[in-house]
C-alpha cells in the first residue's frame, strides 16, 4: 500500500526585526484615527476603528474613522467605514471575514444627535451604527474595505460578539441609544446570530437581571457548546439549542467585571496536559453594589477618587463544582486592564487606570480631566504566568514602564513577531486637545511592547497554512539552530495557536491560546536536531473556534515568528471533525537500529526530513486529514 508522508517544513529564515529595547516599549508612529477597536488582520497589518469623530484624516470629504495600519512601515490606509462604529462589537468568522456590529446613531460634533435625527449630515456624514452589520475580509493587495448595508434585528451599542463552533457569530446584549450604563428602559436583553437565523432575536432574561453592569457581557463559548455569560456579579451557562439557562453558576462577591467596571479578562491557555480544560480569569474592576452604579447620565457618585480593585478571580465553568477562586492580586488596582496572549502562553497585562473606571460623562467631576471617569493611568506592564505557583504569577521583572497613557477607549493586540501593539485612548465625546490633564486628551501614538526574549535567536517560522480538527498529525523538523544547539531543548518544543481577538474596552474578545499536542523524535544519528510530531486541533471546534489564527513554534519559551493560518474548513457551517491519529511516542536516546538513523536525514537547506514510517507505524496521512501541510519547496513527499 502506498502512503504519502507529507512533511511540514520550516521556512523563512527572515530575521525578526530587532527591538532596541527588549522588555521595554517604543512609540513607533501614529494612527490616523484613535484606536477604540483594534484587530490583527493579516501579516504585518492591523485594522483600527474609531467612533465617528473629528479626526483630521479625511476620506470622501469627511473625517475618517477606520484605517489599516502597516506595523512594519507604520504607513496606514484609510478605510471607508460608513456607519458610526462607536463602542461596536466584533469578531472573526470561520470563513476569515471580520464582522463588526452595532454602535451609535448618526452624530455631529461632540457625539450629539444629528438634526434631524438619523440623517446623514455634515460634518461627519455618518450612517446610523445602532443596528449596523459591517464586514471586512483581509487582503494582500491593499484594496479590501468595509462592506456595509446589512442590519441586525435590534439596535446594539456595547454588544458582545462571540464565535460559535460552526464559525458563525453570536451577538448579544447592548443598549439602543447609549449612556453610561444600561437602564431598565434602555437595555437589549436578547441575542441574535450572524448570518441571521429565523428566530432572531432570542430573549435572554439574564441580561435584564444584571442591569446596569451588563454591557459587553463577558461571554465565552465552552467545550460543551454552551455559552458562559458573566454580568453584574452573576454567571450562567446558557444552552443555545433550548435558548435557556443550563446552569446557574455561583455569584462572585468580588468586583464587578463588565463595562464600565471593566476587569481585565482572559480564557486561560488550552493545553493538552489539562485536556484543554477551559478556565477564565478576571482581574480588577471596581467593587461597588449593582444598584449604586448610576444611570445613563453617569455615575451616582464621583468615581475618580475610588481605587480600582487588585482582586483576581478564576472560574472553571464546566468543572463539576465551579467556584470563584481567588488568584494572585494585581500589582496595582486596575480598571480597563488588558490581557494579551504572548505566543508562549503567558499573558501580558497592561493599559487602564488605577482610579475610577470606564465611560465618560458630562457631570464635571474634575476640571482637569474633562469628561473622563478614570484617573491615574497605569504604565507598569506585567506578565502573568498561569502555571506559576500561586503567589508568583504576576511578574514585572525586566519590564520597563510603557510611555503612552491608555485610558478609556484604548486597545492592545499581539502581532505576528510576538510584540504587542498598543493604541488609542480617548475618554471624550469628540477629538479633544483641551483637557488640562493631557493624559485624557485624544491619543494617536502607537506603541509597541517587546518581550524580554524579543532579540534572542528565534526558532524558524512554521510553514503551515491550515489546521483541522482531529485527524492526522504533521511533522516539523527542528535544526540544531532551532534548538539553540541543545538536544534537551526538544523537550520544551511546542506549537501554539493564538486567536488574537477583537480588542475594545479592555477586552480582547475571542482571544484564545491553544497548545497543540505533540511528541518528538530526537535525531537518531547523534546530531543535534529532531522532529516534532504535531497533532491538529483537538476534535471539537467549541474548544477553539474555526477562523483565522496565528501559529508559533516555541522552543525554550522563545517563539518563532507567527504564521497566519486558517483553523477549520475556511467555511461557515459544520466543521470536519476526524478521529485523532495517535502520536508516535517520544524518542530520545539514539536507537541502536542503524536503519532508522539512515532515514532521518536532513537535506542541505535544512528544512526537509524524510521520516521512516516503519519506525513510526502509525504515521499515516491517507485517512483524509483536512489540514494542508506546507510541503517544502523540494516537494518532500516520500512514497513508501
Ligand atoms: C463570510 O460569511 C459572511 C456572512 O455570510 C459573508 O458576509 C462574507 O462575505 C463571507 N466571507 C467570505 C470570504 O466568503
Ligand atoms: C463641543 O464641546 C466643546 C467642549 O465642551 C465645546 O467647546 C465645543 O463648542 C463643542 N462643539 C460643538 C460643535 O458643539
Ligand atoms: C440620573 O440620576 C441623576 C441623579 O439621581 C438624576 O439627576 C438624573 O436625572 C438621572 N438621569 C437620567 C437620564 O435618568
Ligand atoms: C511606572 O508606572 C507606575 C504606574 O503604573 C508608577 O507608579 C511607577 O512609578 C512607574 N515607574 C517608573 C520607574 O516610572
Ligand atoms: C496527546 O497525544 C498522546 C499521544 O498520542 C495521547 O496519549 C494523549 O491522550 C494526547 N492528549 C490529548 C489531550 O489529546
Ligand atoms: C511553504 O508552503 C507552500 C505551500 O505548501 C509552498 O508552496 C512553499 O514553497 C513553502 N515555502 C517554503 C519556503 O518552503
Ligand atoms: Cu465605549
Amino acid at each position: 500500500m502506498e502512503k504519502l508522508a507529507a512533511l511540514a517544513a520550516l521556512v523563512s529564515s527572515l530575521p525578526v526585526a530587532t527591538a532596541a529595547t527588549p522588555g521595554r516599549s517604543e512609540v513607533v508612529g501614529k494612527s490616523q484615527v484613535s484606536a477604540m477597536m483594534l484587530f490583527n488582520s493579516s501579516p504585518g497589518r492591523v485594522v483600527i476603528l474609531d467612533k465617528t469623530e473629528g479626526n483630521a484624516a479625511q476620506i470622501d470629504g469627511h473625517p475618517a474613522w477606520g484605517e489599516e495600519f502597516d506595523t512594519v512601515t507604520g504607513v496606514s490606509r484609510l478605510l471607508r467605514v460608513v456607519t458610526n462604529t462607536f463602542c461596536a462589537g466584533g469578531m472573526s468568522m470561520g470563513n476569515g471575514t471580520w464582522g463588526v456590529f452595532g454602535g451609535n446613531e448618526n452624530v455631529r460634533a461632540n457625539g450629539t444627535s444629528t438634526e434631524p435625527r438619523f440623517s446623514i449630515s455634515p460634518p461627519y456624514m455618518d450612517g446610523d451604527g445602532g443596528p449596523a452589520a459591517r464586514f471586512y475580509t483581509p487582503c494582500n493587495d491593499g484594496n479590501c474595505d468595509w462592506v456595509e448595508g446589512l442590519r441586525m434585528t435590534r439596535r446594539r451599542w456595547y454588544a458582545t460578539v462571540e464565535a460559535l463552533g460552526d464559525g458563525t457569530l453570536w451577538i448579544g446584549g447592548g443598549i439602543g441609544y447609549g449612556g453610561y450604563v444600561s437602564t431598565p428602559s434602555d437595555n437589549e436583553a436578547s441575542y441574535e446570530f450572524w448570518p441571521p437565523r429565523g428566530a432572531d432575536p432570542v430573549p435572554m432574561g439574564f441580561l435584564s437581571s444584571t442591569v446596569p453592569v451588563n454591557l459587553y457581557p463577558l461571554t465565552w463559548l465552552m467545550a460543551s457548546g454552551r455559552l458562559f455569560v458573566q454580568a453584574g456579579q452573576e454567571a450562567i451557562l446558557w444552552d443555545l439549542s433550548s435558548a435557556s439557562v443550563a446552569k446557574y453558576l455561583p455569584s462572585t462577591s468580588g468586583p464587578m467585571k463588565c463595562y464600565p467596571s471593566s476587569a481585565g479578562v482572559a480564557m486561560l491557555p488550552l493545553i493538552p496536559s489539562y485536556n484543554y480544560e477551559q478556565s477564565l480569569l478576571f482581574c480588577g474592576g471596581v467593587q461597588r453594589p449593582l444598584g449604586e452604579w448610576g444611570n445613563a447620565s453617569g455615575p451616582y457618585y464621583n468615581i475618580l477618587s475610588i481605587p480600582a480593585s487588585r482582586i483576581c478571580e478564576r472560574i472553571t465553568p464546566e468543572s463539576e463544582n465551579p467556584v470563584w477562586q481567588r488568584d494572585d492580586d494585581l500589582e496595582e488596582g486596575r480598571s480597563m486592564g488588558s490581557f494579551v496572549y504572548l505566543p508562549d502562553g503567558k499573558l501580558w497585562f497592561g493599559q487602564g487606570v488605577k482610579k475610577g473606571n470606564a465611560g465618560y460623562s458630562n457631570q464635571g467631576f474634575s476640571q482637569y480631566l474633562g469628561t473622563s471617569l478614570g484617573d491615574e493611568p497605569a504604565f507598569q506592564p506585567s506578565i502573568y504566568d498561569p502555571y506559576a505557583p500561586s503567589g508568583s504569577r504576576f511578574s514585572t521583572q525586566g519590564l520597563k514602564n510603557m510611555t503612552v497613557p491608555r485610558m478609556y477607549h484604548s486597545t492592545a493586540v499581539l502581532l505576528d513577531d510576538g510584540s504587542i501593539l498598543t493604541a488609542g485612548s480617548n475618554p471624550n465625546s469628540d477629538v479633544t486637545w483641551s483637557n488640562p490633564a493631557g493624559y485624557t486628551n485624544t491619543e494617536y501614538h502607537v506603541e509597541r511592547f517587546y518581550p524580554t526574549w524579543y532579540n534572542q535567536p528565534r526558532p524558524t517560522q512554521p510553514n503551515v497554512s491550515e489546521l483541522g480538527y482531529g485527524g492526522g498529525y504533521f511533522e516539523i523538523v527542528l535544526s540544531s539552530q532551532d534548538l539553540g544547539g541543545s538536544l534537551e531543548a526538544i523537550k520544551s518544543a511546542k506549537m501554539t495557536v493564538v486567536r488574537s481577538g477583537f480588542a475594545t474596552h479592555g477586552v480582547n474578545f475571542g482571544q484564545r491560546f491553544l497548545e497543540l499536542n505533540s511528541t518528538y523524535t530526537v535525531n537518531q544519528d547523534g546530531s543535534v536536531g529532531g522532529t516534532l510530531h504535531v497533532s491538529n486541533m483537538p476534535p471539537n471546534p467549541n474548544i477553539f473556534q474555526p477562523g483565522p489564527a496565528m501559529l508559533f513554534l516555541v522552543v525554550n519559551g522563545i517563539p518563532s515568528k507567527g504564521r497566519h493560518i486558517m483553523v477549520g474548513t475556511g467555511q461557515l457551517g459544520d466543521q470536519k471533525v476526524l478521529e485523532v491519529t495517535p502520536l508516535p511516542e517520544s524518542r530520545e536516546a539514539p536507537s541502536p537500529s542503524s536503519h532508522s538513523a539512515a532515514l532521518a536525514a536532513t537535506t542541505n537547506d535544512g528544512w526537509v526530513t524524510f521520516t521512516d514510517s516503519s519506525s513510526n507505524p502509525s504515521l499515516q496521512f491517507d485517512s483524509g486529514p483536512i489540514f494542508v501541510l506546507s510541503v517544502a519547496a523540494l516537494s518532500a513527499i516520500l512514497i513508501l
